[in-house]
């Protein structure tokens, strides 16, 4: 290759963050030990029709078990940091009142295990792992969720503190709110526009009381929150196109950029919404803006928006690689979208919190060359440090995922790790993506870091 994308990549910052990301439900297992209550994707798992072969979390990577074991690899490949997330009904069973010490044993055990390793434990307080109790509540759909949380996330960090480096509220409350109440596709499988929009609402309003919460612990722990953001592209420039586009990107960026950073939903969205605007105090919503020190963007492809609606297709362009999950691969995506997010929301630090993708890996003879990923990889990170230099203070990248996991609705079947798993042995085997970043990052740290 002598391509542009070939060229060798810029120097990071030595204090860079590399890290690697996964989520409670998708790698613990475990799922009825040591006194967790269920959560609404047990139940859903459980619904047919709705995960593909029926498959659920019940073992998945036995991470639960095994996470001695996963912390070495992670450090094997020499990062400096883990982005994992606590799973609420590990940690209190009903979503509410008593607190499973068991849980938080678990999680204790995570974070000492980090640290001792040399590496930073970035937590997600939400990864969608909602307790099934508060579900029988109505959930996100309830106002009092907001309370529910905000205890919840005092619950955790009343046990892991400030050995925390940093603690993110919610990830991706789109995929909450639009797959899991509008359109069905995630648990807890509800289609209906209005709930999905009291959803949205009151995870804005948890978050910004799980903030002030936190806040008042004078806690020196990093506090943040992570979306699930997409450069939005017209399929033509036809201005029907364009309105549709520019729609598009107030439903899907703005409704969770604008409550976060401004106190507001964005008012294009809400004037389009019109009837279907369930009955809310958008005065309250000015809770949801709480001084942050990171935000988390994940990022994976762009949306292309005609009249007809939103679709990841786009107009066919001859050479466009796609992942197994049918998504574009579009690097030079990241770079518009952190520096057009900096233009409009500037922060002070940014994390790229998940990047990543499926690709049918094989393991042949013990070895997986899985090139496409580390193509992936190498493109995507050398776009990130072009959005560095054009100004955006990114501070740290993690890559989805650890290792392969359970996809939600498409159960085992997609491989996003760098790290392959036998789901019949457990066995851990290196791709070659895993061994490109381990020599990428290596080549980029100044030194190995010290435990604290
Ligand atoms: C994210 N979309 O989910 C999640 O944070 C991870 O748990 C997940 O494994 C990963 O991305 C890969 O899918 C998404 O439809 C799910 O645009 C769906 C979408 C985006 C992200």
């Amino acid at each position: 290759h002598t391509g542009p994308q070939s060229a060798p990549i810029p120097p990071f910052p030595a204090d860079f963050t590399w890290g690697v990301a996964t989520s409670a439900y998708q790698i613990e297992g475990a799922a009825f030990e040591d006194g967790r209550g269920p959560s609404i994707w047990d139940t859903y798992c459980r619904t047919p029709g709705k995960v593909l072969g029926g498959e659920t979390g019940d073992v998945a990577c036995d991470h639960y078990h095994r996470w001695a074991a996963d912390l070495d690899l992670i450090q094997s490949l020499n990062l400096n940091a883990y982005r994992f997330s606590v799973a609420w009904p590990r940690v209190v069973p009903q979503g509410r009142g008593p607190v499973n010490k068991a849980g938080l044993d678990f999680y204790d055990r995570l974070v000492d295990g980090i640290l001792a390793r040399g590496m930073q434990p970035h937590v997600t307080l939400y990864h969608w792992d909602l307790p099934q109790a508060l579900q029988d509540q109505g959930g996100w759909a309830n106002p009092d969720v907001q309370h529910w949380f905000a205890e919840y996330a005092l619950t955790v960090y009343g046990r892991l503190g400030d050995r925390v480096a940093s603690y993110a509220t919610f990830n991706e409350p789109w995929c909450t709110a639009e797959l899991g109440y509008h359109v069905g596709r995630h648990a807890p499988g509800i289609q209906d526009l209005r709930t999905s929009l009291l959803a949205s609402y009151h995870i804005q309003l948890a978050h910004g009381r799980a903030v002030q919460a936190l806040r008042e612990q004078n806690t020196t722990a990093e506090l943040g929150t992570v979306l699930n953001l997409y450069p939005v592209d017209a399929a033509s420039d036809d201005p029907e196109d364009e309105a549709a586009a520019r729609l598009a990107d107030a439903k899907i960026n703005r409704w969770y950029l604008d409550p976060v950073f401004r106190g507001v939903f964005p008012s294009l969205a809400v004037e389009h919404y019109g009837a279907a605007m369930p009955d809310v105090d958008l005065a309250a919503l000015a809770v949801a803006r709480q001084p942050l020190d990171f935000l988390g963007v994940n990022y994976y492809f762009r949306q292309w928006v005609s009249r007809d609606g939103v679709s990841r297709a786009g107009p066919p362009t001859p050479g466009t690689e796609r992942t197994a999950m049918g998504w574009e691969v579009y690097p030079e995506g990241l770079y518009r979208l952190l520096t057009d997010l900096h233009r409009d929301y500037p922060v002070k630090k940014y994390y790229i919190t998940e990047n990543g993708a499926a690709f049918d890996d094989q393991i042949v003879g013990g070895e997986v060359r899985d090139e496409a990923r580390v193509r992936y990889l190498r493109t995507h990170l050398s776009e990130l440090r072009r959005a560095m230099h054009a100004g955006v203070p990114v501070a740290g990248y993690f890559a989805w995922s650890l290792m392969d996991n359970f996809e939600w609705a498409f159960g085992y079947s997609k491989r996003f790790g760098i790290v392959h798993v036998d789901y019949d042995t457990q066995q851990r085997t290196l791709k070659d993506s895993a061994k490109w970043y381990r020599d990428f990052v290596t080549g980029r740290r100044a030194a190995r870091p010290v435990a604290r």
